[in-house]
């Protein structure tokens, strides 16, 4: 058998995963001298590369003296939280970062608490320790604290601690110790993580964690291999969750190595490969011996606790920019999604709309970003949590929330917060001036509470979450108290009325923008919403100079994103989504209709 170690890198959002990974693969001398690498390689999505986050996980391999080290980068936003989940079970060990300075954070915990459920050693990396503020003996308290919470066993309360700073390349055993290369961890990880188990010469068992395609051989499987060997030309029996079974030859057989995939003959028990040859493979799968199948567990990973309702456009613009727009469409879309992504749902709704249920507003909106980079056009509205029955209790998810303030938001951000229901846990300062609170609140209290807080605490405020677990329901809780500006008829906005219309509150729209009626085109300053004209032009008898239209001082727009809006928007409400525009719209365009359900629903309070 070969030498193999096979781990994931786990952390919170931002703490270097992908900027370690990168390291790894250019320490070991995986890339040939004279290979151009960019920054933060993994990232290979383009959305990816855009916002400097990572969404999927992606596996690669490198060769440290006489061993394979599988290494599968994972996402840290607690949205992405499913997809480090089913990873974890592909792996021996885990290496848990956390930032020098930030400490542990929400989606640490998530983490942290699923590997160690697996019954994983983590490997702590204290990064960033070249960071200001840095305060590397009171992160590793704070983990060694949180191991403890979490009921870790004596093996897993001896974790390793390596001290690093990723993006500088040099990771240590002892704060002490000179900064040099990435020695350590590699040490690190030959030593303290354990060899795969299984046995190369058992029955084949091997189970697909990722999906990828390939333009020659179509679908392909990323699997873990547990027992036996996979051979290509072999044939196997392709075990779904729903107990459905299928053979089929394995036509190509691809290994990894660095940033590159070879076509390999064969591969065995403890390796992680890429299968092509079943046309139908997912995630989930188990790939069996055809003659003894014995299929590994399906996959469980944590349900969705967010849902938006997906509806076709129907608005007066409908079709204009989109490509694909009909109701068949965006049902073939979703169901390809659900496919590969196993901590998303969809149901159909008739009326041409669809329920899809994820992590977070986040993990929807990419999708939804995704629709509209390949041509779709639709609707969603706002996000609701996903609620549950317990023992005839109604459930709601709650969420661990850490803010951290300057002090002197401290105070509104705890009022707003006791608002949305939010129960406080702690309150400390921490060494840059900021103050850390922490909190559970149902998560419905956080949806449209980011812009808020963000207002309140003039841009300065830093918020992060992550699903804590379903609580009994917490009863109404606040949301968002401006109204809209809603454009009363339709056509290309006017500079001039838009420049009357500022003073009422915050514009989405610009001029020459395309509006209709019942299109929400900016925040009133008041609650309540409020029909305006943005089409109105000047008065002809006003006009003293052919330019003056120009000489209007327009307020910038607020900008307004996929996410921003999803957030943004009241049950009434719809968020439009093209190719190229993002626009929020009432859910009624008709003035009188509105008018009586906004009457019902104050006499209903
Ligand atoms: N100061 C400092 N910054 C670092 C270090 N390592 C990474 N960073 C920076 O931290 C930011 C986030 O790095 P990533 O590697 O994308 O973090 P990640 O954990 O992969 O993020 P997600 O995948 O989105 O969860 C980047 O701007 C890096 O340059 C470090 O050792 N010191
Ligand atoms: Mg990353």
């Amino acid at each position: 058998m070969q030498n193999i170690k096979n781990i994931a890198v786990i952390a919170h959002v931002d703490h270097g995963k992908t900027t370690l990974v990168d390291e790894l693969l250019q320490q070991s001398g995986t890339f040939a001298a004279h290979q151009e690498v960019e920054e933060r390689a993994m990232d290979s999505d383009a959305i990816e590369k855009e916002r400097g986050i990572t969404i999927l996980s992606k596996n690669t391999a490198i060769t440290y003296g006489d061993h394979k080290i599988n290494i599968i980068d994972t996402p840290g936003h607690a949205d992405f939280g499913g997809e480090v989940e089913r990873v974890l079970k592909m792996v021996d060990g885990v290496l848990l970062l956390v930032d020098a300075q930030e400490g542990v954070m929400p989606q640490t915990k998530f983490v942290l608490k699923k590997a160690i459920g697996f019954g994983l050693i983590p490997v702590v990396v204290i990064n960033k320790i070249d960071k200001f503020g840095a305060e590397p003996d009171r992160v590793m308290d704070e983990v060694f604290d949180l191991l403890v919470a979490l009921d870790a066993n004596e093996d897993q309360l001896e974790f390793p601690v390596l001290y690093a700073a990723a993006r500088d390349g040099y990771a240590k055993w002892e704060m002490e110790d000179e900064n040099k290369d990435m020695t350590p961890l590699f040490e690190a990880i030959l030593e303290k993580v354990p060899y795969p188990k299984g046995s190369p010469d058992a029955d084949t068992q091997a189970q697909v964690f990722t999906l990828d395609s390939d333009n020659f051989v179509g679908r392909i499987g990323i699997t873990r291999i547990f027992n036996g060997k996979v051979k290509k030309g072999d044939e196997y029996l392709l075990v779904k969750a729903d107990g459905s079974k299928s053979k089929s030859r394995v036509s190509k057989l691809i290994g990894f190595k660095g940033l590159e995939r070879i076509e390999i003959e064969e591969a065995e028990a403890g390796d992680i490969v890429a299968i092509a040859g079943f046309s139908d493979i997912d995630v989930g799968d188990s790939v069996c011996d055809a003659q003894n199948p014995v299929p590994l567990d399906p996959m469980h990973v944590e349900e969705p606790t967010l849902s938006v309702i997906m509806s076709v456009n129907d608005g007066p613009l409908a079709g204009q920019e989109g490509k694909h727009v009909t109701s068949n469409k965006i049902r073939e879309r979703l169901e390809k999604e659900m496919e590969t992504n196993i901590a998303m749902r969809m149901e159909p709704m008739g009326d041409a709309s669809f329920k899809v249920s994820g992590r977070g507003e986040l993990q929807i909106g990419i999708l939804a970003e995704n629709m509209r980079r390949e041509g779709f056009e639709f609707m969603l509205a706002r996000p609701e949590v996903v609620t549950k029955e317990k023992n005839g209790v109604k459930m709601e998810p709650f969420e661990h929330l850490v803010v951290d303030v300057p002090e002197e938001f401290q105070g509104v951000a705890i009022e707003k917060l006791g608002k949305r229901k939010a129960n406080m846990t702690s309150l400390n300062p921490m060494p840059d001036g900021t103050v850390r609170l922490e909190f559970e609140i149902p998560a419905r209290g956080l949806i449209g509470f980011r812009s808020e807080f963000l207002t309140d605490t003039k841009g300065e405020g830093i918020m992060n979450h992550s699903f804590l677990e379903y609580r009994p329901y917490s009863g109404t809780v606040e949301s968002r108290t401006p109204g809209a500006l809603v454009s009363m008829d339709n056509g290309e906005a006017v500079a001039f009325s838009i420049f009357n219309l500022q003073s009422r509150g915050a514009m989405f729209i610009k001029p020459q923008d395309k509006v209709y009626s019942g299109m929400v085109i900016g925040e009133n300053a008041r609650p309540g919403d409020l029909d305006v004209n943005p089409l109105k032009g000047k008065q002809l008898t006003n006009m003293r100079t052919s330019g003056a239209d120009e000489a209007i001082k327009l307020v910038s727009p607020r900008e307004i994103t996929l996410e921003s809006a999803m957030e943004w928007i009241e049950d009434d409400e719809l968020v439009e989504i093209t190719p190229e525009s993002i626009r929020i719209r009432k859910k009624s365009l008709d003035p009188v209709v509105r008018k009586r359900l906004a009457r019902d629903k104050k006499n209903s309070k």
